[in-house]
Order: structure tokens, then sequence, then C-alpha cells
């Protein structure tokens, strides 16, 4: 039986190779502008903090195309159509014009592209899709694309998980579970995105607020805020979660957990912005302070991710 071949554009992020690639990757993040001197130390310095200048994102994010494919493989065993993933990144090689033409070159003709991050932002996942479709229109391939998963029921289940799991690890410590206050949070974008409408605050709090609901979290027992913010001259969104760590302490938290659920990866924003500095500050400010695990290729996420994908081909 011959089956139905369909491209997966599995999207993300990306990361550098190596230091020396620190200067393009962040130009390109740049849009083309090169950054400044002070820019390329301060970026070089976090990179060289979270593992010496290793760059975990890269083999998360292909271990997670590799995790895909298994599970797609294992989902359609039977069936009459085929799966085959093909990664493409935002700031880095294999580019995801790189990853369309790939497919091209191997006959696909029919594609499905979804982001490695769960929630829309015309700023985020809106501009992935728009180079897929960009690129596949070029070489005739017809791509649906995946907006958002952010309330999948197994994507809240591994999450709560997550928490679940942290909060027992407070309580072997001492904690109140009932007391041990949860931020969730994600990366800020530019505060004109809600000028025009944008999803992604609401997507964060419905999946934040959902996964508290799993885990039976009491209502001021949680708050979303926003981490990561860029160090321009225009707002972001806010509160930031260094700001936020301070509110709880001022409010008498002991203990702190943090669930950054718009990452699904460990890498920079995570390795750097939270478990160095935001534990910096909580320690100054005398807060015991845990993260949760990121789903990495979690069976669970690449669930999430399959199923997802075959709903939108259906
Ligand atoms: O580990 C790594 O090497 C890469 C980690 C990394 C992830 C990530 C995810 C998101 N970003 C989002 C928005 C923005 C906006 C700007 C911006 C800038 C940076 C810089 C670095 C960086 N981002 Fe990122 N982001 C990661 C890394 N990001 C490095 C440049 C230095 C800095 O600002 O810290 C501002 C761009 C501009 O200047 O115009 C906006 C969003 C996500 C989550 C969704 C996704 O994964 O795509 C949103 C991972």
């Amino acid at each position: 039986m011959s089956k139905r071949k369909v491209g997966v554009l599995v999207m993300s992020y990306g990361t550098p190779c190596s230091m020396e690639e620190i200067e393009p990757y962040y130009t390109h993040i740049r849009r083309g502008n090169p950054p400044s001197a002070e820019q390329l130390a301060e970026l070089k310095e976090r990179y060289e903090a979270i593992v010496g200048g290793v760059f975990p994102l890269r083999e998360n994010t292909d271990r997670q195309v590799a995790g895909l494919q298994h599970t797609l493989d294992r989902l359609t065993a039977g069936m009459d159509v085929q799966y085959v993933c093909y990664q493409g990144l935002k700031h880095a090689q294999p580019y995801i014009e790189d990853g369309v033409a790939a497919m091209a070159k191997d006959g696909i003709t029919e594609a499905v592209s979804i982001v490695l991050a769960p929630h829309y932002s015309v700023m985020s996942v809106g501009g992935y899709n728009k180079r897929a479709q960009e690129e596949a229109a070029k070489h005739g391939i017809q791509m649906k694309c995946v907006n958002s998963y952010h309330l999948h029921p197994e994507l809240i289940d591994a999450l709560a998980k997550r928490v679940n799991e942290q909060l027992e690890a407070f309580v072997t410590e001492g904690a109140v579970r009932g007391e041990v206050e949860v931020l969730f949070s994600a990366h800020s974008l530019p505060a004109r995105i809600l000028e025009m409408n944008d999803p992604y605050p609401d997507e964060l709090n419905a999946t934040a607020a959902a996964v508290a609901k799993q885990c039976g979290l009491k209502g001021g027992q949680w708050r979303f805020t926003w981490q990561s913010a860029g160090q321009t001259a225009m707002p972001w969104l806010g509160p930031d979660i260094l700001d936020t760590l301070a509110a709880v302490a001022e409010e008498g938290a002991k203990w702190v957990l943090s669930a950054p659920i718009g990452f699904v990866s460990d890498h920079l924003e995570v390795l750097y912005d939270l478990d160095i500095e935001a534990l910096r500050t909580a320690e100054q400010l005398q807060i015991g302070f845990k993260r949760i695990r990121m789903l990495n290729d979690d069976p669970q996420y690449m669930l999430v991710l399959a199923d997802t994908i075959m709903k939108l081909d259906q």
C-alpha cells in the first residue's frame, strides 16, 4: 500500500553552535542590526554562565524532532499516511526556509507545521508560520500551520505533574504545600501587542489556570508573571518575575515555585534568567526557590505535538 506522505515542519527558536556564532545569531535576532560590543559581551557572559558555553537548546530540539518522528511513526502504524519530520529554526541553521526546501527536495507536496512553543502571538508563532507559508508557496507545498496547543489535556497533565513534583520536594524540605507561591511565566513581548488584541496573554493565563486547577492550587496561591524582557526603550509586558519575587516576599511568601509554561526546553532563558538571575533575587529576599523540570522530549509532550498535527491534517 502506498502511503500519503505528509511533511512536518518542526520549528524552534535556534541557538548558536559555538561562542563565535553568538554575534551572527544575535544580529539575526535583531533583524540584521549587529549588537553593540557591550550587548554582545553581556550575551556571551550569559551563555558562559549557563554551562560554560554549551548550547543545550540545539541538542534538545534535535531530540524533540527525533522523539516526535518516533511518536508519529508509532501512531500511524497500519494507517495510509506517513509523516516525515523536518527541522526549521527561526534564528539559526537549519533555518525555517532550509527545512521547507528539504521537504521540496524530497518531493513533499503536503505539509503541516508546528512550533515548539504552545502559545500564539503574532510576534512569535505568527512570525514562524508566516515564513514557513511563504517558503512553502514558493515550492508549491500545501502547508497547514498549527497556531497553538496551550490547552491540550496532555500538556496540562504533563505540566501539572511537574508542578506537583516540585511542591512535594518543597514539602520534604519542611514547606507547607498550600503556602508555596507558584509563579507561572513566559517570555515578555513589547506591550503594543495588547493594542492588536493578540491572544498571547490570554492563552498563557488559560494554561496557568488549567494547571493550577489540576494541581488544586488555591486562588491566591498562584499568579502569572513575565520574564526575559528585552532591554529596549519601548515598554514590555510586565510585571517582570524579579519584581514579582519582591512583591510576593513583601506579602510574606517563604517559598516560590517557578513554572515557565511559555517554554518547553532547557535553554538560556530558563537556565540563566530563572536558575541564575531569579534564584539570586530569591536568595537576597530569603525565599526558597525551585523551578519545574522542562518538558524537553518527554513522551507526553511528544504525544501533544503528534496529536495536534494529526488532528489538523484530518
Ligand atoms: O538558548 C538559546 O540559545 C536561545 C534561548 C531563547 C529562546 C527564546 C524564546 C523567545 N524569544 C521571544 C521573543 C524575543 C524578543 C526579543 C528576543 C531576543 C532574544 C535574545 C536572545 C534570545 N531572545 Fe528570544 N529567546 C531566546 C534568546 N526574544 C539571546 C537577544 C538578547 C536579549 O534580548 O536577551 C527581542 C528581539 C529584538 O531585539 O527585536 C521579542 C519569545 C520567545 C518564546 C517563543 C519561542 O520560543 O519562539 C516570544 C528559547
